[in-house]
């Protein structure tokens, strides 16, 4: 097909639909002027960040009147996220109008009754059923045994308007919301069908091999209510920590609290395998996300040598789940004196295949400095989550225990804590630290994640370092602590040993997500092994699928 047009914005990372695309046999052409959409035979729209930001880049391309023009001629159109979104006519996330193309308005879940962004795998009812196959077949492969990966705040909650549009709903806590439209020529998917695996792949493929329009007048309809159940799963994420090894080749390496080096012998950097065959390998054995972290990140090297960046880049050509990539999300500086602001430096991130970037030690700064003066939006967080939207933010955070024997005798928040310190303590606070752990800070734990939430983050990955390496359970009490102070998705990190610790994790928290790294690569514990277990405890997990 060679009229197969895709149109960006500038907005995020479009590299991994193009990578889809790829892997299912197709060429896609990007739109470079108006002209490019009244061209296009079928026409991909992957929207990405925020809601306005998408909309003014329309108008200002000059490509809202070609679009609406585009869809209006009946050729084939298929949205994604805040691509399906523009589709309406308005949203409440910004003033600027919609497309007008669907009736109704994108409204922000409550975020007093579950975390938002809704972030992670969800089921998709169909509430479509075509009488009679010809041509297109009206489900687009959307199955309802399958989850698909959403990240968004806003969404169109469904109502008998948009019975004709309505092709799949799902239900996001106390939300039932349009996560599919169909019509005609028009498919469109709250969900993202290139980062939902091999699921994902076969919906793309169903648009890119069909006809692309459906016969409405042989459908039937169905009633969401009492149809669409809650299958929003718990993660299971595979990190990746990186750096370049003493002959200088960039490994997938792993601490004992944060201690890389091999205890005997020649003290080498461990050594556990190459970032993007791991990757790849994780990806085949059903991770839900994958997670970079360049630990050496504090270390200058100019922004376009960063050698994450064509990790991400081959990585995303064969991962179809969402990738996070952390270390050095912060202003830097090239030798020749640039200076590349982080907004910059996530942006070289996000079009090399990454969907989030994680900001570890300029978070801890950005924090501090939010308690002493409040927002000025400058910061990273703020600057990255405005233009690529909070889901695109996550805060890596690396706290230890500092043990004291009253809660009188620090002005940092306490926990009583079921580790009991050497001298018998039972309370302690949880220090940020800097630049991998080197560098203790006066801030707690809670300081960082409520003042992080305030500047716009979207997630947040809390790691311990007590318990990193260890093999001996998740930090319950620092999780629940952040849990009750966030209302953003919390990823349980450090400590994983054995598949019980994911059990106790989900039973005895509601952490959205729990991360290991040094079980899944000495190859202890299969992600296979980890989801069978949680599943078998009634905890719900993505089905792990490898084949198109
Ligand atoms: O400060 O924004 O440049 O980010 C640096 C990033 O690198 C941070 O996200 C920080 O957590 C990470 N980092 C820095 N030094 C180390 C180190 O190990 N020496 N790794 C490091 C942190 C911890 C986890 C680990 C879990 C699970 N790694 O990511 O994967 O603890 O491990 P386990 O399952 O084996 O227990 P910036």
């Amino acid at each position: 097909m060679s009229g197969l047009y895709m149109l960006d914005y500038g907005a995020g990372n479009v590299r991994s639909l193009v990578n889809a695309v790829n892997r299912l046999g197709y060429d896609i052409k990007f739109v470079n002027q108006p002209s490019d959409i009244l061209k296009a035979e079928k026409l991909i729209f992957p929207g990405v960040g925020a809601f306005g930001h998408a909309m003014t880049a329309l108008k200002q391309k000059g490509y809202t009147e070609p679009l609406k023009a585009y869809i209006a001629s009946g050729r084939p159109f298929m949205g994604i996220c805040v691509g399906m979104q523009t589709l309406f006519e308005g949203s409440d996330e910004s003033d600027e109008p919609g497309l007008g193309v669907v009736p109704g308005k994108v409204t922000l879940f409550d975020k007093k009754t579950k975390a938002v962004p809704h972030m992670g795998w969800n089921g998709a009812q169909l509430v479509k059923e075509q009488t009679q196959i010809d041509g297109q077949s009206v489900d687009y492969s959307i199955k309802d045994e399958s989850v698909y990966y959403f990240v968004h705040s806003f969404a169109v909650p469904y109502n008998e308007k948009l019975k004709d549009w309505a092709l799949t709903t799902t239900k996001y806590g106390d939300e039932m919301f349009v996560s599919a439209i169909q019509k005609g020529n028009v498919l469109a998917t709250q969900f993202h069908p290139e980062k939902s695996g091999y699921a994902g792949l076969r919906v793309l493929q169903s648009f890119l091999k069909g006809t692309g329009i459906v016969d409405d007048s042989k459908i039937l309809t169905k009633n969401p209510f009492g149809l669409t159940k809650d299958r929003f799963t718990k993660r299971i994420i595979a990190c990746l920590d990186v750096r370049a090894n003493d002959t200088g080749d960039l490994v997938v390496t792993k601490g004992d609290q944060y201690d890389v080096r091999e205890k005997e012998g020649d003290n080498e950097v461990r050594n556990l395998g190459k970032p993007v065959e791991l990757a790849k390998r994780y990806f085949e054995e059903g991770a839900d996300e994958i997670t970079f972290l360049n630990i050496t990140s504090f270390r200058n090297c100019p922004l376009g040598d960063l050698p994450m960046l064509e990790v991400l880049k081959r990585t995303s050509e064969t991962v179809f789940v969402p990738l996070t990539i952390g270390g050095g999300i912060r202003d830097v500086t090239d030798p020749d004196g640039t200076v590349h602001p982080a907004f910059e430096v996530a942006g070289e991130y996000f079009r090399s295949g990454a969907d989030k970037v994680s900001i570890g030690s300029d978070a801890v700064y950005a924090a501090e400095k939010y308690w002493k003066q409040g927002k000025d939006g400058s910061s990273a967080i703020e600057t990255i989550a405005q233009a690529y939207g909070a889901q695109a933010v996550v805060i890596s955070v690396d706290p230890r225990r500092v043990y004291v024997q009253d809660p009188s005798q620090t002005t940092h928040h306490v926990v009583k804590t079921n580790q009991r310190g050497p001298q018998g303590e039972e309370y302690c606070w949880y220090q940020c630290t800097v630049m991998g752990g080197r560098e203790g800070r006066d801030l707690d734990v809670r300081q960082l994640v409520v003042a992080c939430e305030a500047l716009g983050a979207g997630e947040v990955l809390l790691n311990c370092m007590d318990r990193d390496g260890t093999n001996s359970g998740f930090e319950l009490d620092l999780i629940r602590d952040v849990k009750a102070a966030v209302s953003i998705p919390v990823i349980a990190s450090s400590g994983a040993g054995c598949v019980e610790h994911f059990e106790e994790v989900f039973a005895k928290t509601n952490v959205e997500a729990a991360l290991a790294a040094g079980i899944f690569h000495r190859k202890e514990v299969p992600i296979q092994a980890v989801k069978d277990h949680v599943l078998s405890c009634g905890v719900s997990v993505r089905p792990i699928d490898n084949v198109i």
